[in-house]
């Protein structure tokens, strides 16, 4: 393994919010990522890069190995099929909460009830947990529009504000999760670099608890 450590992170509100918390412990990039094109970043550390890529596939470069390290919101974590991967600390970032959602004047559901969502696996547990027999419709985006067009009865999606449920017609159901940003590890990493990660890993673990 080489000395580089490379950080897994996805653009928009995941790595906005948590830049603030790398930057406390001294790890900025020399370019924004939001304006640059370039998908791996060089920061004020020689050592550590940044890696700029799809949210869903944080997982997946840190487990195998592509990056030691990675930032990754819990609902991907949740919906993610792998091995396991390390979860050593939560940045308590980007916060929202996973809901299942329905009309707010509901139709009457004749069979069973139909869940649209991006979240096929959680939902599944979900609501085999409960015991209750779904029908799951995977959507890519804009979950919102299964009830009111009569694709689904339900969905399952993240919340933040409610916004954009209401102005949908739609309300919360259940709560099914809390979610947030969460530092993840590579195993072999952790073990090979640990003395390189561990540091980086209490440092930011500080910053939390002294922000929160
Ligand atoms: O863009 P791309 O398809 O690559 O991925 P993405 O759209 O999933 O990425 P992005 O940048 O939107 O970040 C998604 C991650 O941010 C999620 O995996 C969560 O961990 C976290 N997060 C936190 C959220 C929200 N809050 C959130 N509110 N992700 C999405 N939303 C959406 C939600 O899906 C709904 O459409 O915001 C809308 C609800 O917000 P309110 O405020 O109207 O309730
Ligand atoms: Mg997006």
């Amino acid at each position: 393994m080489s000395d580089i450590l490379t950080i897994a992170v996805s653009k928009g509100r995941i790595f906005e919010d948590a830049m603030p918390l790398l930057k406390q412990v001294g790890i900025v990039p020399n370019e924004d990522p939001e304006k640059s094109r370039k998908l791996v970043l060089e920061t004020n550390q020689p050592d550590v890069r940044l890696l700029i890529i799809r949210a869903t596939d944080v997982p997946t470069y840190v487990e195998r190995g592509a990056a030691e390290l990675g930032i990754a919101g819990k609902d991907v974590l949740m919906e993610y099929i792998g091995d396991d991967i390390y979860e050593p600390l939560d940045l308590g970032t980007a916060k929202c909460r996973m809901m299942l959602a329905g009309l707010k004047k509901p139709k009457p559901i004749t069979d069973r009830p139909r869940v649209a969502t991006k979240y096929t696996n959680i939902t599944k547990n979900y609501f085999s947990a409960k015991g209750q027999q779904v029908e799951i419709i995977k959507l890519y985006g804009s979950m919102e529009l299964g009830p009111v067009l009569g694709l689904s009865d339900w969905i399952v999606d993240l919340v933040d504000t409610g916004n954009t449920l209401k102005a949908n017609g739609l309300i919360t159901l259940e709560h099914i999760a809390d979610i947030s940003s969460r530092m993840i590890v590579n195993k072999a990493a952790m073990k090979m670099k640990s003395a390189r990660i561990k540091p980086i890993l209490e440092h930011l673990e500080e910053v939390v608890s002294r922000n929160s």
